[in-house]
């Protein structure tokens, strides 16, 4: 059996490594544009360039070191007819549940704006926000967005959500689709979105839909840059409709120099870094799954590319 590898940052080795220590039997190829390689069974990739596609046709599924699939379905009708799947968790969903509850908790505490008074030297306490008003709308219920919610009901914040399909979760009000957006975002105090890049999502939260959060909202963005209008988002928070956001993820990555961003301290930003891949638990994953396929058994996470995620 032979794997095609391809990693943006160059570092192979270890994955070579942790591939031969749980499928032995497969031969890891490193892909490199230019240089012809033998037809490889099973691809693994994350965000691939466009030559690498020419090297795909024969194999019998497409695996993805990582959770968002945007970066590969773009391709669209260019992709081969096969399987594409996505990790499912692989230690991804703890890791945003730290952060976005660190940035719940911080919002919540006021530490954003202890960190500015410090700054300043001033010693002033500020009043407590009421945790029954500090709603936590999370947009996307899917295997990170749960995890998310879970984490948070420890704190005793009120809980929503919203997705594509109407869910029932203990402890959070639900919302689905179009016909529910609107009620959702008027209620939500901290607004995190979790949702994949897809036709539908890209763009959604711009100035119509910022200006229906409540008067000093906050905003938590871990899914994708698209999916905020940044001048928008800079232009309700100078405003102030907006108090402040924590942003993981940008439309152009790395967040370019000149970006105004970096001068709003309002604006927390960090380096796509909210929910790494583990290595050895996504190559152990993996390695599972083509076990299954081999066996001819179902795997999960599946992309559905109709949906888009
Ligand atoms: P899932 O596919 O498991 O869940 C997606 C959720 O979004 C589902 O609840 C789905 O609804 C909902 N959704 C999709 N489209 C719409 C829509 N048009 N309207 C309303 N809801 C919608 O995704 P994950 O939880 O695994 O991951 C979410 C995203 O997080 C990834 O796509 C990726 O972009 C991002 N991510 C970011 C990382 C980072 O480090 N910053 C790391 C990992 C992921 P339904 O349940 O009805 O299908
Ligand atoms: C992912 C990511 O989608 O790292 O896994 O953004």
């Amino acid at each position: 059996m032979r794997i095609l590898l391809h990693r943006a940052d160059g570092v192979t080795e270890p994955w070579v490594r942790d591939f031969a220590s749980v499928l032995p039997q497969a031969e890891v190829v490193l892909w490199q544009e230019g240089v012809p390689c033998a037809p490889c069974d099973y691809a693994v990739l994350w965000s691939p360039p466009a030559a690498l596609l020419d090297h795909l046709a024969k194999v019998k599924a497409i695996f993805l070191t990582g959770a968002g699939v945007d970066a590969i379905l773009k391709f669209g009708d260019a992709l081969p007819p096969v399987p594409i799947i996505r990790l499912g968790d692989a230690g991804m969903a703890i890791q945003m549940a730290e952060y976005v509850a660190h940035a719940v908790l911080r919002y919540y505490r006021r530490f954003d704006e202890y960190e500015r008074q410090a700054r300043r030297g001033v010693w002033s306490p500020l009043p407590q926000f009421d945790k029954a008003q500090f709603t936590v709308g999370v947009m996307g219920m899917g295997m990170l967005g749960r995890r998310v919610l879970d984490s948070l009901a420890h704190f005793g914040f009120p809980l929503r959500g919203w997705s594509r399909s109407q869910k029932d979760i203990d402890g959070v009000t639900c919302f689905s689709g179009d016909d529910g957006l609107d009620e959702f975002l008027r209620g939500t105090r901290v607004l995190v979105c979790m949702l994949p890049l897809t036709h539908d999502t890209t763009n959604l939260l711009a100035r119509a839909n910022l200006s229906k959060l409540p008067e000093g909202a906050y905003v938590v963005n871990v899914a994708r840059g698209a999916h905020v209008a940044e001048p928008d988002l800079l232009t309700l928070i100078r405003a102030g409709h907006i108090a402040g956001a924590t942003l993981d993820v940008f439309r152009n990555e790395p967040l370019p120099g000149p970006h105004p961003f970096w001068d709003e301290p309002r604006i927390t930003i960090t380096p796509h870094i909210s929910a790494l891949t583990l290595r050895s638990e996504s190559v152990a994953q993996i390695a599972g799954k083509i076990g299954a396929l081999e066996r001819g058994e179902p795997v999960a996470d599946m992309v559905d590319r109709a949906r888009g995620y």
